[in-house]
């Protein structure tokens, strides 16, 4: 089985280097030459636990190099969604494309110019921490689910998703189909509105968010708007206890780094508009007060967008101060 791999970000080289180890087909797309460069001669590194292991994967820069691919996964930033779907639309028709990505609107994004049949969707909550390019540390197992990214069919016999529960079972991330991958969707977004926010602003690993009361109490409050936009919308989750899930994700993936601190420690652009920022948007439309949603939102953008002017040391803060 071939498989492309679209972002060399923390799972997608988790991913890879699972898959080659499982004896599958891979190409990683990357549009950084550098880091491409990088990944091609060193290979990527996957720390688990005391061991880490190295393994070769190819890189391409170019999509061409996707062609003929039964599988591609999409593992990049929500952001960049929409750009990656116009790069696969030149491919030949045929890979089925499954995202694994955070926050609500990536099927949809890769549906308005991909053919809506061929898009899966995914989620998991395997821990994934970039440890460098191509070095990553698998920080934590967790349950995957796929389902379509249109619904209407059956799951259990399709084959764009028993090939992909096959590559990913293979990689040992155990994969489940999921009939309403849209209640899927939204529970892990909520587990994501729980968690990534709350440690980028604190800097906590996830598992801290729960030794504070404060976190914990904030985590209630954001999971329950949530849970309420979510009902108002009309989507069952899939959990009877959504806090109780997401405290258990804190605690299965304690030492992870989230994806959001992770970008934040990196000063990059953050998935918050993906993520609380989504609970925003649609608590909006529907009327509903989502005010601690609000906030995070507020305060996780503020963040991302003042990376060069935040002060650093009490030495800058105090030589600016002395000037009045
Ligand atoms: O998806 C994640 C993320 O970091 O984005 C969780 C499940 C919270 C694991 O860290």
């Amino acid at each position: 089985m071939k498989i492309g791999l679209v972002g060399p970000g923390a799972m997608g080289c988790l991913l890879a280097v699972k898959l080659v180890r499982a004896g599958l087909e891979v190409r990683l797309l990357d549009h950084r030459p550098e880091r491409a460069a990088l990944l091609e001669r060193e290979g990527i590194g996957l720390v688990s636990g005391e061991e880490e292991i190295r393994e070769r994967v190819p890189v391409a820069l170019e999509t061409e190099a996707l062609a003929g691919a039964d599988l591609i996964l999409v593992c990049v930033k929500a952001y960049d969604t929409e750009a990656v779907a116009r790069k696969l639309r030149d491919l030949p028709p045929g890979p089925y494309i499954l995202t694994l990505q955070n926050g609500v609107g990536n099927v949809e994004l890769l549906g308005q110019t991909l053919p809506p049949e061929r898009v899966l969707a995914g989620i998991t909550s395997h821990g994934a921490t970039a440890l460098g390019p191509g070095r990553v540390r698998h920080a934590g197992v967790g349950d995957t689910y796929i389902g379509l990214g249109f619904e209407g069919g059956a799951v259990e016999d399709h084959p764009g998703l028993l090939l992909a529960r096959a590559a990913l079972s293979a990689a040992g991330f155990l994969t489940r189909l999921a009939p309403r991958i849209c209640s899927l969707i939204w529970s892990k977004l909520l587990v994501n509105v729980g968690i990534n926010a709350l440690t980028a602003l604190t800097r906590l690993p996830n598992g801290g968010l729960l030794d504070f009361p404060a976190t914990e109490q904030i985590m209630a409050r954001v999971v329950e708007e949530a849970v309420q936009v979510a009902a108002a919308k009309g989507i069952p989750l899939i959990f009877d206890n959504p806090l109780a899930e997401v405290r258990k994700v804190c605690r299965l993936t304690g030492t992870n780094v989230s994806s959001m601190l992770q970008d934040v420690l990196r000063e990059k652009k953050t998935e918050i508009d993906f993520i609380n920022g989504a609970i925003v948007r649609e608590g909006e439309k529907m009327g509903l007060p989502v005010p601690v949603n609000s906030l995070l939102t507020g305060l996780v953008q503020t963040l991302e967008n003042s990376y060069g002017r935040q002060v650093r040391t009490l030495q800058g803060a105090y030589s600016i101060t002395t000037e009045y």
